[in-house]
């Protein structure tokens, strides 16, 4: 499929602002990944499919999940995270999307991993830091992006978290997980120097 054509695919499945929205995410994405060294052609990719189901109806993001090889320990857990790891299956089978970091990119783009890699590091950061995000950490976590990816990251987990418990809202165990991972890396490489 040409990139017009896909992305002519994509725009059909979104609400006009989360079409902005996602083309905002394969800008930041494609200038984030020239900035840290990922491959910027695959972040681009990324960002225009990472809120591919985003609007699915629940029953059909569900549906998914139980026929996939998608754990059902995540139906347990908040509606709004389903659609990362729903669209990596989904973008795979519909149009042959086969680059395992690319479908990593899409599939933890929510809550991240331990050990993401840079590709997935710039789409989530991408995706807290598009132009057209507004809340009140953006500005914070643009700064930032200037000089490390992996501080912004964790300041988008940290702004997502407070979020999560000023809503009284369950916190999925492995945005912790990747916050500790991103925190014991930026100390990592402290200690080195
Ligand atoms: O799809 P976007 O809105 O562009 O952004 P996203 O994929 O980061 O999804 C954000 C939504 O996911 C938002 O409603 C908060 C929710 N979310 C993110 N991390 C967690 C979470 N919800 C729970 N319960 N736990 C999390 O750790
Ligand atoms: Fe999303
Ligand atoms: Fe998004």
């Amino acid at each position: 499929m040409k990139r017009e054509e896909l992305m002519e695919a994509v725009r059909r499945e979104l609400p006009a602002k989360r079409w902005q929205h996602t083309v905002g995410v394969m800008q930041s994405a494609r200038e984030l990944a020239e900035k840290y060294g990922a491959d910027p052609d695959k972040a681009e990719l990324a960002g225009l499919l990472h809120d591919y189901c985003k609007y699915w109806p629940t029953e059909r993001q569900r549906l998914v999940i139980l026929e996939s090889d998608l754990s059902n320990d995540l139906l347990q857990y908040d509606k709004p995270l389903w659609h990362a790891p729903v669209g990596a299956y989904v973008v795979s089978k519909e149009f042959g999307i086969d680059d395992e970091d690319v479908l990593n990119a899409i599939r933890y783009h929510t809550s991240g991993r331990v050990g993401m890699t840079m590709l997935e590091k710039v789409v989530c950061l991408a995706d807290y830091m598009e132009p057209g995000r507004d809340y009140p950490e953006v500005a914070a976590i643009r700064k930032l992006a200037e000089t490390s990816v992996e501080r912004a990251l964790v300041a988008g987990y940290d702004s997502t978290i407070r979020y999560l418990l000023s809503k009284g809202e369950k916190i999925y165990p492995l945005t912790l997980l990747s916050r500790n991972a991103l925190i014991e890396e930026i100390r990592d490489r402290r200690n080195n120097r």
